[in-house]
This record gives structure tokens, C-alpha cells and sequence, in this order.
């Protein structure tokens, strides 16, 4: 099997699915015997990323960050899945510019907020609500969906589609070109 290297950039709210999808993706590459990476954000964090909070500067310079090292897993010919939520739209966009024609393809988890925050599965949210965290994206800090990104996920009848749905959506992409 021939395999290409990309970058799988899934942007989002938080709560929206990224890391599902990144794990599922993951999962069903390596059952096709494809070699591929995830870049999680919420992970970076904790090493690469440490120095790093979330105001707009902060954000800026962990999506820069995590936008050159999956530059560098795609010239290695792996497909790297990047999951943050990348907020601003000239952040991704930069991403997208330092990389080779068609490298990066943007997967939009176009998911409701009241559905993330119905999720909140570390209470984030909550928090967010009650002001003890401040600058929370999509409560207090903005969130600026892409214009034309490369995949949309998107509730159907107002039903969130499975992980294994999700990545086979991607998957067929990647398959077409
Ligand atoms: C947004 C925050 C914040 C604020 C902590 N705003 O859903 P999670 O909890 O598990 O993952 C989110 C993660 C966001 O990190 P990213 O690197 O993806 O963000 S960015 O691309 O904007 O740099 C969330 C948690 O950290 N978190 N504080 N204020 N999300």
C-alpha cells in the first residue's frame, strides 16, 4: 500500500468530538496499514506546549507549534491528525500555508455549542458559565468557524454521527484524492 504523508486538522469546539475522531481515524488507518500520528492538543499541553495558556497569543503560537512538528510528520510520509481547537481562522490558515499544496486538509466538527457544552465531560463548561474560568472558547472567547474547509462533520436530524462514521468520512476523502 502506497501512503502519503498529510495533515488531518480537526478543528472545534471543545466537546465537539476532536479527540474521538482523531483516535477512531487513527484506529481505522492502522486497520488499512496506514501509519499515522495524533497531535492532541489538550497532550501537547502537558510537554512540548507546557509554557503555554490559553490567551490569544498563547493559542496562537501552540497551534504554530503544532503546525510545524505535523508538517514534519508529513514529510516523513505519516498522515498526522492534529486535534485542537485552533480558534482563530488566520492561525489555521498560516498552518495551512507552510505546507506543500493539498498537505493539509481541514476537518470542520461543525457540532451545535448547546451539544458540547450538554457533553461537558470534564465540566469545563460549567466552570466556564460560573466565571472561574475566564476566556473560555465559545463562551467568553471567540470561535471562528472556517470558511471552506476540506470536511464538515455535522449533526444529521440533529444526530451526532459515530467515531467510526466520522473517520470513514475521512477516510473516503483522503481515498478520492
Ligand atoms: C478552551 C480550554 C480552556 C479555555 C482549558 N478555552 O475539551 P478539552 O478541555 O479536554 O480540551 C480543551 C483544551 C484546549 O486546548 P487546545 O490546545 O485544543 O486549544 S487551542 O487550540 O485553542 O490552543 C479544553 C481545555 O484545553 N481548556 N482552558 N480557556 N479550552
Amino acid at each position: 500500500l502506497k501512503q502519503k504523508g498529510c495533515v488531518i486538522w480537526i478543528t472545534g469546539l471543545s466537546g465537539s468530538g476532536k479527540s474521538t475522531l482523531a483516535c477512531a481515524l487513527s484506529r481505522e488507518l492502522h486497520m488499512l496499514g496506514c501509519l499515522s500520528y495524533v497531535l492532541d492538543g489538550d497532550n501537547v499541553r502537558h510537554g512540548l506546549n507546557k509554557d503555554l495558556g490559553f490567551k490569544a497569543e498563547d493559542r496562537s503560537e501552540n497551534i504554530r507549534r503544532i503546525g510545524e512538528v505535523a508538517k514534519l510528520f508529513a514529510d516523513a510520509g505519516v498522515i498526522c491528525i492534529a486535534s485542537l481547537i485552533s480558534p482563530y481562522r488566520v492561525d489555521r490558515d498560516a498552518c495551512r500555508a507552510m505546507m506543500p499544496y493539498s498537505t493539509f486538509i481541514e476537518v470542520f466538527m461543525d457540532i451545535p455549542l448547546e451539544i458540547c457544552e450538554s457533553r461537558d465531560a470534564k465540566g469545563l463548561y460549567k466552570l466556564a458559565r460560573s466565571g472561574k474560568i475566564k476566556g473560555f472558547t465559545g463562551i467568553d472567547d471567540p470561535y471562528e468557524p472556517p470558511f471552506e474547509s476540506e470536511i464538515l462533520i455535522a449533526p444529521i436530524d440533529g444526530v451526532c454521527p459515530s467515531p467510526v462514521s466520522m473517520a470513514k468520512q475521512v477516510i473516503s476523502y483522503l481515498d478520492e484524492k
